[in-house]
């Protein structure tokens, strides 16, 4: 937890107060909508996200938060990027019914054929703990309840997105929750820009063109999106996109050894789920690229992917790294926090590279929930100092000159400069800084 005295021109009473009023103002029903606007229906790893922030303030919410995912889980395990839900405001693109002919018969909910990093089980785990402080009977028996659900959503990525291997692959820029990292750019190349659909770009009015994906780029996610929903969104090796995402993998690494505490805790056997984190731990070495970051492997080229991003960084987060000393050497020097102008936040991006744009989505500019995910990896590998000086950063870009004011808890940020970028009232942003205010999160080991 920062200095409360090492940040005078922040009430954080305030900024806390204000962070729990975006997230009841983004509420809807049992959910948190991302962003008013722009982001209208629930998404899968913001939800995770958020019940990570709320479970301090409060826990039942939580627990309503990844339950009502749940309930859009597909009956081959897998939980969807999106579930929808038909409203006033729901002109996102693509919509529930860009989906309907692929989802399976006798579905509850509407909702996306692709999925999101798996960050579920840790953040379960999370609000498990929250709840048991003062009720553990709710939290053993929101364990018991989610416990079925979560393994059959890791079940569905052995089978289906690592199918005999041990990684798992992605079948879209999506997927990945960082849609035009330049880890994707040498596969995109591939993909013709010529959908179906016609695409209207109702984002466009949250956020300007400078600042989201260009209209090339969307044209090819419309076209994977088409591609993969016209095979009934099965899974093989014939997709046009199949890439290891070290993130991804990460994630679930981490949410594996989550789900063994769970499991244990249910009376279930947790070995399965360490073994598992052990493997992926072990094979995640595949994505090292040498050059101090981890990389993403194209599964079509059989290539590794050298650009040097925030997803490249993520494996910090695991206890034994074989790379921890290089890849936190990376995240100190010039290509991201270091260099001759320091960096308030982790770019998305490598800031040596020449088409480096710190305005440009996930090409450049710092996001909450990566910069929070860096913090928590570098206090428990020991760098206290980095932590708290990327905490204290996450806070001012969160209230952006004035909590209380339209403008703040932007959904990412230039890094040096921490001014807002995309939609502001941003949830996760909000949710991690409630996270950040109470002290912060712990990983299973
Ligand atoms: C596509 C909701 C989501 C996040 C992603 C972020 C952005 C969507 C979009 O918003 O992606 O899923 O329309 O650009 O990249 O991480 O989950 O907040």
């Amino acid at each position: 937890m920062p200095e409360v005295s090492s940040l005078p021109s922040i009430d954080l009473n305030r900024l806390g107060g204000a962070a729990l009023g975006v997230l009841h103002a983004n509420r809807l029903g049992g959910f948190t909508r991302p962003a008013i606007g722009l982001y209208p229906h629930q998404w899968s790893w913001d939800s995770a996200f958020i019940a990570i922030g709320l479970r301090h303030a409060e826990p039942e919410a939580a627990r309503s938060e990844l339950r009502s995912l749940v309930r859009g889980q597909w009956s081959d395990g897998r939980l969807p990027q999106i579930v929808y839900t038909p409203g006033p405001d729901d002109r996102y693109q693509p919509g529930a019914e860009f989906w309907a002919s692929a989802r399976p018969a006798g579905a509850a909910t509407p909702s996306a054929g692709l999925i999101q990093p798996p960050v579920h089980a840790l953040a379960a785990l999370l609000v498990a703990d929250a709840t048991a402080t003062a009720n553990p009977a709710a939290a053993r028996a929101f364990e018991r309840e989610l416990y079925p659900a979560l393994r059959q959503w890791h079940d569905y990525l052995v089978r289906d997105r690592a199918r005999g291997r041990v990684l798992a692959e992605i079948v879209h820029p999506w997927e990945s929750g960082t849609d035009n990292l330049p880890l994707w750019d040498a596969a995109l190349e591939r993909i013709p820009a010529t959908p179906a659909t016609v695409i209207t770009r109702p984002d466009l009015q949250h956020a300007g063109l400078g600042e989201r994906p260009g209209d090339r780029e969307y044209a090819k996610f419309f076209w994977l999106a088409e591609e993969y929903r016209d095979g009934a969104c099965r899974d093989h090796d014939g997709l046009s996109f199949r890439l290891v995402d070290p993130l991804f993998n990460t994630l679930w690494a981490v949410s594996e050894r989550a789900l063994a505490v769970i499991a244990e805790r249910c009376g279930e056997d947790p070995r399965p789920h360490r073994e598992r984190a052990d493997a992926i731990e072990r094979a995640l070495d595949e994505l090292w690229t040498g050059d101090g970051f981890y990389g993403a492997f194209d599964r079509n080229t059989d290539t590794l992917i050298d650009r040097a991003t925030c997803s490249g960084l993520i494996p910090l987060l695991l206890s034994n790294l074989p790379h921890a000393d290089a890849l936190r050497a990376t995240l100190l020097g010039e290509r991201f926090l270091g260099g001759p102008v320091p960096a308030r936040l982790v770019p998305s991006y490598d800031r040596t590279a020449g088409d480096f744009d710190s305005a440009q989505y996930w090409r450049g500019p710092a996001w909450i929930n990566m910069n929070w995910m860096l913090a928590l990896a570098l206090r428990q590998s020991g760098d206290a100092t980095t932590a708290e000086s990327l905490e204290r950063a996450i806070l001012e870009a969160a209230a952006n000159g004035d909590p209380e004011a339209s403008g703040a808890f932007p959904e990412y940020v230039d890094p040096v400069t921490l001014e807002a970028r995309g939609t502001r009232r941003f949830s996760w942003t909000a949710a991690l800084t409630l996270d950040v205010l109470a002290g912060g999160s712990r990983l299973p080991t």
